[in-house]
């Protein structure tokens, strides 16, 4: 009975590899960038390797962290008009994690009692595989197939739909924690994976009180400090460094002038840091920080504006009862070059 059910579950899981002519081997390029810049920088996906992606889901759930359940909140209330309004779709999700927002999602779409298709994508393997497996479980007639790599990879790579219709999914505000220039190619992409007509359903974190912002990311259990911490640690494994986390404090402020919460590690002494595979060393001052993170909080206006220059056009935009986050589901529009 065990190894029957474990099968069906199997069979509908599929895993697609990265194609062999995108490269995969991390080489550790923008690592040293980013510690040769001024300032200095890491780029964020470096914290989410297994324990940064469990270390996430912790901060997800604290008390100071509200980004996650207000999303939550504004999915379940308008999941079934969501579903309205796109029909039946091969749901992708971009950076999946444990899913749990996609949860509501699979059980408004599952109201259609039509087929299922799940599309993860995530940088941590594990977590990828884990969260598919305990889908597959609790969805029987859900079918999985999981994508490893970034977005960049995966956006790329996309297979063609199982059904008519896609949507792209891209929670949690993670394109807040992309420079104007990143959003901008990112945006270009998703524009591209798209076809006219297709979705793309976007949360965002939107502007509010400082106290409030900066409260979300020094939260008083100190998992987002571990969480910043933890990028040194997944550093020196994959690139034989020697950062010694105890010499190093998590700082996280608002930054008016950007509009963004920046995470920074600030060195507690002077010391010089080896990474020995990329065969690289840094010094830093003390005092001085590398920047780990930036997280955007936007204002819905310009957002959408720039959405439409991306030919995204907002179908209809949900929030919270104080405005604290957005939803807004997005419809490919024809452009001079789809639709000549
Ligand atoms: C994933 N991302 C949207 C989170 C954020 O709020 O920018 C990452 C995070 N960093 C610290 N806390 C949460």
């Amino acid at each position: 009975m065990i190894a029957t059910q474990k099968n069906s579950q199997l069979d509908r899981f599929r895993w697609i590899p990265l194609s062999k002519s995108i490269p995969q081997a991390d080489t550790g390029e923008e690592v040293i960038q980013g510690l040769a810049g001024n300032p200095k920088t890491l780029p964020c996906r470096y914290f989410y390797d297994d324990l940064g992606s469990q270390l996430f889901e912790q901060i997800c759930d604290t008390p100071e962290y509200y980004p996650t359940r207000t999303e939550q909140g504004i999915l379940e209330r308008y999941a079934p008009e969501i579903v309205k309004l796109t029909g039946n779709c091969e749901l992708i999700e971009l950076g999946s994690g444990s899913s749990r927002k996609t949860r509501v999602l699979l059980e408004a779409y599952g109201q259609l009692e039509q087929p299922l298709y799940y599309f993860p994508i995530d940088v941590s393997e594990g977590i990828l595989r884990s969260t598919a497996l305990d889908l597959l479980n609790q969805y029987p007639t859900l079918r999985v197939c999981g994508l490893a790599g970034t977005y960049e990879q995966a956006l790329a790579e996309l297979p063609s739909s199982e059904l008519e219709n896609r949507m792209l999914i891209f929670l949690g505000s993670t394109l807040g924690n992309l420079d104007q220039s990143e959003r901008d190619r990112f945006l270009t992409q998703i524009q591209h994976a798209l076809k006219p007509g297709e979705f793309f359903l976007l949360g965002v974190d939107l502007q509010k009180s400082v106290d409030l912002l900066e409260a979300a990311y020094n939260d008083s259990q100190e998992v987002t400090a571990a969480f910043n911490l933890n990028i040194l640690q997944h550093l020196n494994q994959q690139f034989q460094g020697n950062f010694d986390l105890t010499q190093f404090q998590h700082l996280a402020f608002y930054n008016p002038v950007e509009d963004r919460i920046e995470m920074h590690l600030q060195s507690l002494i002077n010391q010089i840091v080896k990474l020995d595979a990329l065969n690289y060393q840094v010094a830093l001052q003390v005092g001085e920080t590398i920047r780990t993170e930036l997280s955007h909080k936007f204002h819905l206006p310009i957002l959408e504006l720039e959405l439409e220059h991306h030919a995204l056009h907002p179908l209809q935009i949900w929030t919270d009862a104080r405005s604290h986050f957005g939803v807004l589901l997005c419809q490919r529009q024809c452009t001079s070059l789809d639709c000549p």
